[in-house]
């Protein structure tokens, strides 16, 4: 038996979930120096953290999430709760010497951003890395070996959105990712910051400034009586909606490329539409989680005769991550991205290398959200700022 990396995580709804799934599978798929245990997880409802513990697998349950960063036999801190207790967590976890895993956006603000992001820069022997899990999406590393490649030449353009419907009912209650005190932003942090992410991972260009609206269509909702991941009910009173439903935003990039972008949450239909087009010198790239298996490929090499789009079916061995799976052909879903998450976090940590992205590149990201709201107020172009030294 290979040594542990013992886990507490923080959380246990749709992100505590799908993360439990990850720790629980990525020693059954992939060959790695250290095991994960599942040591304990923590929650405010004591009921519903043991029934969570008892459902997700997890050893032991707490509803005192300070009580696992105390523990020394818990190497790891999994934060999957809301954004406004993401900075208190990962400060704490890293000055106690645990890695740290902590969902996106990384914070609510660019000032905690700036401070989870030193801390883990100044943590010795730890590390800490952001859950972007859409980077993990074979079909979208594959998009970046073919970019890296230079199989599309110089890039021109990036079309990204992120539509999902899942509050387009005005009667949908306002739920913890409708608050700006607890979730920091709407529609933009939520799934534009994966957006954000994705494209800059996928090209290897930053983006330097930003040209953005957001809107609020619904601007008052039910008082949530009760909630579990994205289903909630709701009471007889209201509350303010303070958070945007939807965000738009053109961007420039550091390395020339221009691009436009979508987040929205009233795309009637749309659940969860995540699609990215790349069009180069060279040729065009195209990923749409619907088809997450697929990546779809115009190569501009080939004779006239020959062009077109075609699909690359991202089920082969060699394809990333996808020797862990099926034979070719068989394909993967949503979850397997927490997996090959966790599989790169452990990796990185056996070896003593610091996974990415990092708390440093969520706080780029950070500051990309930052400009898209300050030019939506602004109704100005804004630059992306620097991170403090
Ligand atoms: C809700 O919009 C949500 O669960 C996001 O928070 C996740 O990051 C995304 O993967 C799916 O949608």
């Amino acid at each position: 038996m290979s040594e542990q990396l013992r886990v507490g995580m923080v959380g246990y709804a749709f992100m505590g979930a799908a993360h439990s799934q990850a720790w629980r599978t990525v020693n059954h798929a992939f060959d790695l120096p250290l095991s994960a245990r599942m040591t304990a997880v923590a929650g405010r409802s004591s009921g519903a953290v043991a029934a969570a513990a008892a459902k997700l697998g997890w050893a032991e349950h707490t509803t005192d999430w300070r009580s696992l960063i105390d523990r020394d036999d818990i190497d790891l801190i999994d934060i999957c709760t809301p954004g406004d207790t993401h900075r208190e967590i990962a400060l704490a976890a890293l000055a106690a010497g645990k890695h740290v895993l902590c969902e996106k956006p990384l914070a609510n603000t660019v000032a905690e951003a700036q401070e989870m992001a030193a801390a883990a820069a100044n943590a010795r022997g730890v590390f800490a890395m952001c859950g972007f899990n859409y980077r993990r999406v074979p079909a979208v590393a594959l998009m970046r070996e073919l970019v890296t490649a230079g199989r599309i030449g110089k890039l021109h353009h990036v079309r990204a959105t992120y539509l999902q419907d899942w509050i387009v009912d005005p009667e949908f209650p306002l739920v913890w990712r409708l608050q700006k005190d607890v979730a920091g932003s709407g529609a933009l942090g939520d799934i534009g910051a994966h957006i954000v992410d994705l494209t800059q991972f996928v090209t290897g260009q930053s983006i330097a400034a930003v040209s953005a609206l957001t809107e609020t269509f619904v601007k008052s909702r039910p008082l949530p009586s009760a909630s579990a991941g994205l289903s909630a009910s709701g009471s007889s009173s209201y509350g303010e909606v303070t958070v945007d439903d939807a965000a738009l935003f053109l961007a420039r990039l550091d390395g020339g490329a221009v691009a436009t972008y979508e987040a929205t949450r009233f795309a009637t239909g749309r659940k969860n539409a995540l699609r990215v087009e790349l069009n180069g010198s060279l040729g065009s790239l195209v990923f749409d989680f619907e088809r997450m298996n697929e990546l779809s490929f115009y190569d501009g090499a080939l004779p006239p005769e020959e062009q077109g789009f075609s699909t690359i079916l991202v089920t082969e061995p060699n394809h990333p991550y996808m020797s862990a799976w099926w034979p070719a052909g068989h394909g993967i879903g949503y979850e397997h991205t927490f997996t090959h998450e966790v599989r790169d976090l452990i990796e990185a940590i056996a070896t003593g290398t610091q996974p990415t992205p990092s708390f440093a590149d969520a706080l780029q990201v950070q500051l990309v959200l930052d400009a898209v709201s300050r030019s939506a107020e602004s109704s100005q172009w804004c630059e992306v700022k620097p991170a403090l030294e």
